[in-house]
């Protein structure tokens, strides 16, 4: 195999180049380290490159889905919405690229297959999809929680005479639903987004929902200069307060039971939040969601009622109620999704228990026989969640371990970094990390400060190796479980748990106690000398 033209000994290769390779590159760049990413798309910005459906928004407040760690990109950059659009994120992303000079360290359009350890260089072997190689005495993935696209267990799809789209690969010259029949299978986040926009063109569209989930509205709107003002004005109390809450989002932690308040007031203050739209702030109202089935309940009531109050027909509005427990499941925040069952060309087809058993070549057939002609099929099923990308690359650690093999039962880790048995290798907000129940920015600023002040330390210290011990790794996934056990998550099949993907362990992946418990974790392991990992020096290396 060629060694890569681009090719020099790195001390750090990172895989993607999303907003944590992106942030990664930038910090260990100015610790003067040879690093490298290599990113298979053509383009920074990660999973903001690859979706790019209409009307897809993040669900976090675009004052807070950015980077904190650098005064100047915040004073520059400025958001025209609340909830900003793919479009505006990845011209935010493109916008950092550029002004910190990142694409020169970039290889775009190569994926890495293979990362193989050597115990006897103590460097890995990483081979790309152009034929060529690379050796790096680490490796880190950045290769995101939902980068994975997951297509459905359906089958007859090479059937289907018309098109079907994922959403997660949405064409960049886009789709023309004029004129069109157009079926919607999955309603979660991206489904709930992507649905008003195709109905606003389609002849009719047809959402086959398996399961109803839960939306917030977005209330979204123009940002203003007088919200900036207020930004800027306020922004170390804005840091100071994200930094404390269990979710990085800039709420005050609410310090009351659901139960703790009279129906009257319960319903006021959850009514108050809803105007005010976006679902970290709503979750956020009473402190006890998460944790205490009859809050949690009461809670829930309160939105199927604004469902029922949205959706104009009665036997429709049931139908979209969902049933599992909120915020067991990522809840969604959406643009006009209720409002739109009010159209006539919309039809909910509830096919929880009529499912979907084949594609065929007009469109699809349910259990039940019935048959529905579609022109195109989108298919917003969701992600292989939080272990999709690492699994895809043959990664081998010590003694020709894989990470396949490792998380055969299901991700083991110690804190959401680094896998037993694979030294000198780490993932950004993987498994056993907050990551995907927090402001996910706020927790990769934590990882990659943590990890660059680790790389930072371990050539101060000429230490040529670092692996997880596997009793810490055992201790850190029992502290993972535990903490899940405590909430009501595991109460919900959700990708969280790999519910959604046969054969996938079930088994909940994030960090559930908070980002401020995590930081204090990971800050203290840090700062005992990196207690739970084995370091072993140079000499002993070279001795070995
Ligand atoms: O995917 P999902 P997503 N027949 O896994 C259904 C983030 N995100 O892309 O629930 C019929 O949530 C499945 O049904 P069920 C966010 O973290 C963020 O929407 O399994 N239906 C479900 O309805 C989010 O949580 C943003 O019964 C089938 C849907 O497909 C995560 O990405 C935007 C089916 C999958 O929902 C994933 O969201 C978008 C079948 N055979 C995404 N198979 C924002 O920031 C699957 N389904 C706003």
């Amino acid at each position: 195999m060629q060694e890569s033209a681009a090719a020099r000994p790195l001390d750090i290769l990172i895989v993607g180049a999303g907003f944590s390779g992106m942030y990664l590159l930038h910090r260990l760049r100015n610790l003067r380290f040879n690093v490298r990413i290599v990113e298979a798309a053509p383009e920074v910005g990660g999973t903001w490159w690859h979706n790019r459906y209409p009307g897809l928004r993040c669900d976090v407040e675009s004052l807070e889905y950015q980077y904190s760690w650098s005064e100047e990109l915040r004073r520059e950059w400025r958001w025209s919405e609340r909830f900003s659009s793919q479009p505006e994120i990845l011209e935010y992303a493109k916008f950092v690229a550029d002004k910190l000079d990142l694409r020169r360290d970039i290889q775009f359009g190569v994926r890495v297959e293979r990362a193989v350890w050597s115990d006897e260089t103590h460097r890995w072997s990483v081979s790309l999809s152009d034929g060529s190689s690379a050796t790096a005495r680490h490796v880190v993935f950045a290769t995101g929680a939902l980068a994975t696209p997951r297509m459905p267990d359906i089958p007859g799809v090479e059937n289907y005479e018309g098109r079907i789209i994922h959403t997660a690969q949405w064409p960049a010259q886009g789709v023309d639903f004029n004129g069109k029949s157009v079926g919607l299978i999955g309603t979660g986040s991206s489904g709930l987004q992507v649905a008003p926009q195709i109905a606003k063109q389609a002849n009719k569209l047809n959402i086959f929902q398996r399961s109803p989930a839960y939306s917030i509205p977005a209330r979204n709107r123009a940002l203003t200069k007088e919200d900036y003002k207020t930004f800027f004005e306020n922004i170390e109390e804005f840091d100071a307060l994200a930094m404390t809450q269990k979710g990085g989002i800039v709420v005050a932690n609410p310090t009351l039971g659901v139960q703790d308040v009279s129906p009257e007031e319960r319903k006021r203050m959850l009514r108050e939040r809803w105007e005010a739209g976006g679902a970290f702030t709503f979750l956020a109202t009473f402190k006890d969601v998460q944790m205490n089935e009859t809050s949690n309940q009461l809670v829930a009531d309160f939105v199927r009622d604004r469902i029922r109050e949205t959706v104009a027909d009665p036997a429709l509005a049931e139908k979209l109620c969902p049933k599992y427990l909120i915020a067991t499941r990522r809840t969604c925040v959406d643009i006009g999704y209720y409002e739109m069952f009010n159209r006539d060309n919309v039809e909910l087809i509830d096919v929880s228990e009529d499912r979907i058993a084949a594609f065929t070549e007009k469109g699809v057939r349910l259990a039940s026989g019935r048959e529905y002609a579609l022109n195109a099929i989108v298919l917003a099923t969701g992600y292989d969640a939080m272990t999709g990308a690492l699994l895809a690359v043959d990664v081998v650690g010590r003694d020709g371990l894989t990470v396949k093999e490792a998380w055969e039962n299901g991700p083991r880790n110690l804190l959401g970094l680094m896998i037993s048995g694979f030294p000198n290798m780490f993932t950004v907000t993987g498994p056993g990390s907050p990551s995907v129940l927090a402001n996910v920015i706020r927790a990769i600023e934590h990882h990659v400060d943590w990890l660059s002040n680790c790389f930072d330390y371990l050539r101060r210290e000429s230490i040529a190796c670092i692996e997880a011990e596997e009793q810490a790794q055992d201790a850190w996934v029992q502290h993972v479980n535990q903490l899940a056990d405590r909430t009501l998550f595991p109460r919900t099949p959700s990708w969280y748990i790999g519910a959604d993907i046969p054969g996938k362990p079930k088994v909940f992946m994030p960090f559930a106690g908070g980002l401020p418990a995590y930081r204090e974790h990971a800050d203290r392991v840090a700062r005992n000398g990196y207690e739970g990992f084995r370091l072993t020096r140079e000499k002993s290396v070279a001795q070995a």
